[in-house]
């Protein structure tokens, strides 16, 4: 049963009237946000590395600085995001601790390995376009700071995604050996980025919930079938092979049907066990370490202007 807080807060949220960060709200609602947005926040600045993999082998001057720009606006991400789940009430230095003890989650997806320069290609398109679909909803989510981070997120996400598909597009109509890139990261990328909305309906404990506080719009479930019914058509117009022999247009559903999803590997790399895990929390550890002299030099500056103010 709510209370009448509890209760207020609920008529609220269904009159479609934002939170904001200091309005009263539900200790469970702060705490679903604050694991939200503190695991897209990661998920933002530890996607920088299987990209900065190829910042000094991208093929051209070109591509080299569409590459860094992309990569930087993912640390703009990262940065909107802790600000937003500072509003919260935790701070940037806990979330942080929580990254790199493992307790913090981040997106499956940058736990795999980007072998070719085609996978740069199939990042910015299915991963960001995977992102796209999730995050375009979240713009109209109940909590206000989050939302607005959200929108420009989503249009610097779109350029992403675009770029992505334009390297797909200059390998299909390359060499024979460029489409196979082409077609080997389409593959390897096709399920992973499958599994970034998370786990089906069936299985996702805090869906309904969020669903009832406006947090979720779209289930996992919808969001992913979006993504496939966008996806295919893309995948056709390039002249790639489909990368699951299961997909088929159902006329019935109005839908893409397509194979099933190895849940057991989607596990196993939320339990720390992909491919590159282990590997991309060691970077993100020795890059906060490696730091520590500049915030240590920040903050005895801002120390230095404190005391002057004083005297
Ligand atoms: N990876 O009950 P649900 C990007 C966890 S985009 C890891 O369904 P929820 C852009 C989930 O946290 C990627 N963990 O959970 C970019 C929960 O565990 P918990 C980031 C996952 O929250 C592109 C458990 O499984 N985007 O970075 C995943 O209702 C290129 C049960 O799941 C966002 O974070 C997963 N894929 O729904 C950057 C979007 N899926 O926390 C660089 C915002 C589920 O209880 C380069 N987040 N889990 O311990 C969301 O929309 C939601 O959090 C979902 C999960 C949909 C991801």
């Amino acid at each position: 049963e709510l209370s009448d807080a509890e209760r207020a807060f609920q008529d609220r949220i269904d009159a479609g009237i934002r939170i904001e960060a200091k309005d009263w709200m539900p200790d469970a609602y702060r705490k679903t946000l604050i694991r939200q947005i503190s695991q897209h926040a990661h998920s933002e600045i530890v996607g920088q590395l299987p990209e900065g993999n190829w910042v000094t082998r991208a093929p051209t001057l070109k591509r080299k600085a569409i590459l860094l720009a992309k990569i930087q606006d993912e640390a703009g991400h990262g940065l909107y995001l802790y600000s937003a789940a500072e509003t919260l009430g935790v701070s940037r230095d806990e979330l942080l601790a929580d990254l790199h003890s493992g307790k913090a989650k981040y997106s499956s997806i940058f736990n795999y390995p980007t072998l070719s320069w085609a996978d740069m290609g199939a990042i910015g398109w299915l991963v960001d376009g995977s992102a796209i679909i999730n995050q375009i909803p979240l713009c109209r989510c109940s909590y206000g700071p989050y939302s607005r981070a959200m929108i420009r997120v989503c249009k610097e996400e779109s350029f992403h995604a675009r770029q992505g598909y334009d390297i797909m597009m200059a390998l299909c109509r390359g060499t024979a050996e460029q489409k196979a890139m082409a077609q080997d990261a389409l593959n390897r990328y096709w399920w992973p980025a499958l599994m970034m909305f998370g786990p089906s309906d069936a299985a996702s404990v805090n869906s309904a919930q969020s669903a009832q506080w406006r947090i979720k719009l779209f289930s996992n479930d919808e969001l992913r079938q979006r993504m496939v019914d966008q996806t295919v058509p893309q995948i056709e117009y390039l002249g790639l092979q489909l990368p699951d022999p299961a997909i088929k247009w159902n006329e019935e559903r109005g839908h893409y049907d397509f194979g099933d999803i190895n849940w057991d590997e989607f596990y196993q790399v939320l339990k720390g066990n992909g491919p590159c895990n282990r590997e991309r929390l060691r970077t993100r550890v020795k890059a906060y370490e490696d730091g520590a002299w500049f915030r240590d030099a920040l903050q005895a500056h801002a120390d230095k202007q404190h005391d002057q103010k004083k005297s």
